[in-house]
């Protein structure tokens, strides 16, 4: 897209690629902003209009992965303070941050204690989260849900769900969802009935004017399944807010910023605070990915939401920790990534060990004899966690970088398994 055109609004009509997403990215100076005009999304160079007294202004930070600690960050909690530096520094306050999850890596609680220590250092009273695959990996949720289900009742409204809520704001209505937990092997992202039958009350009452605002960790739509990259039960939810006039949904996890529209619908996924992620299939897999040194703050950032009233939809603008444009870097990370894998030596096989490795076991399945032990060896930079598909036997613990796992097979039999963390991760044990 040309982004040197007099006036700064531009459509964007033309830049719809075949999967639907939006790739015009004017990152030039000051932040790309994107607003629905008469039902058009327009882009323009943000910065000039500072928000007005009275309009709803908030901020959208994500992935902070408070206890990562690998190449690709190796101080996750400077680059978060990083980003809350950048938003005390606006010239006008928020009113209030969303958190859109992974605020630790492993849900540990002094990672949670980190975090909200380093949002206490924001102007801003309330924030609301929801919680990323890393925030319930270890206990199924109890840790987040005891800390964060309490904050949001002490800030604006009692918690409706399990760790799914709402709020109004401003006249504009607030969902913010849990998509991370109970996930079936060789699935996405996940809702599940409650969660929807809930969902579907919620908005029942309102007005088909009341501006919606839908946040979640996990994309709603589906960015890139292969990757897990989308929510298999989003499209319902969605279908709920189909009577609606402006839609927004805000999401993470994917550690960089697409958008996409839809009818009245308006999708965007955010850049994380802690480390970037490939774009989809630019590398072997998903995950941490490094970029070269210095460039870090290039690929990390904020969101900046505003809802304009002559608009009647909502305004966004993703900032770079730098202000710089994300794209050379990713491209370069990218570049290295795929270099890194194909100079990596296959794995040796060794009998009984499962490698995993880019988001993926190997061998994918394994034969083994009765009574004999498996292995799996964690050679990722993230975590995984092995589950049984059908309860055959104990998950194991969140296998950290290096970290094993065992597990015997006494009877034979075929016993599939997945990463209860990344479901789209599968394997299968044969014991004969
Ligand atoms: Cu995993």
């Amino acid at each position: 897209m040309d982004t040197t055109k007099s006036g700064n609004e531009q459509s964007i009509d033309n830049d719809v690629d075949r999967r639907g997403f939006l790739r015009c990215m004017a990152w030039a100076g000051t932040g790309m902003v994107w607003t629905m005009s008469g039902g058009v999304p327009r882009s323009s160079i943000a910065g000039e209009e500072a928000p007005k007294p009275g309009e709803l202004f908030f901020v959208q930070i994500s992935d902070s992965h408070i206890g990562f600690n690998k190449a690709a960050n190796a101080d996750v909690t400077e680059t978060m303070r990083k980003a809350i530096a950048k938003i005390n520094a606006l010239p006008t306050q928020p009113a209030f941050l969303l958190h859109t999850g992974d605020i630790s890596q492993l849900a540990k609680p002094s990672e949670f204690d980190t975090a909200d220590q380093v949002l206490k250092e924001t102007q801003t009273r309330d924030v609301f989260f929801v919680p990323g695959e890393h925030d319930v990996a270890t206990d199924n949720g109890a840790s987040y849900l005891e800390r964060y289900n309490k904050r949001v009742a002490g800030s604006t409204q009692p918690v409706a769900g399990n760790g799914w809520y709402s709020f109004d704001h401003s006249g504009v209505h607030f969902i913010g969802l849990v998509n991370v937990m109970n996930l079936k092997a060789g699935g996405l992202g996940s809702l599940g009935t409650d969660q929807l039958e809930w969902f579907e009350k919620d908005v029942k009452h309102l007005s088909a004017s009341t501006p919606i605002v839908v946040f979640a960790h996990v994309p709603l739509w589906t960015v890139y399944p292969e990757w897990g990259w989308g929510t298999d039960d989003g499209a319902r939810a969605l279908g709920y807010l189909k009577r609606f006039g402006s839609v927004t949904v805000l999401n993470g996890h994917i550690h960089q910023t697409m958008q996409k529209v839809e009818g009245n619908v308006a999708f965007h996924t955010a850049l994380s605070t802690a480390f970037p992620q490939p774009r989809p299939g630019t590398a072997p897999a998903p995950g941490p990915m490094v970029v070269p040194a210095g460039h870090l703050s290039d690929v990390l950032g904020i969101r900046e939401v505003r809802y304009l009233r002559h608009h009647n939809h909502l305004a966004i603008i993703d900032r770079t920790l730098s202000g710089a444009d994300p794209a050379p870097i990713m491209a370069e990370g990218e570049a290295a990534a795929r270099a890194a894998a194909s100079s990596t030596p296959q794995q040796a096989t060794v009998n009984g060990q499962i490698t995993i490795a880019n988001f993926a076991f190997t061998p994918k399945g394994l034969t083994v004899a009765a009574g004999k032990t498996v292995t799996w060896v964690n050679h990722d930079d993230t975590a995984h966690r092995i589950k049984s598909a059908n309860d055959q036997f104990a998950s194991s613990p969140v296998l950290d970088t290096r970290a094993t796992y065992a597990a015997t097979f006494a009877k034979a039999g075929e016993y599939p398994y997945f990463c209860s963390i990344h479901p789209t991760m599968t394997g299968k044990i044969i014991v004969t």
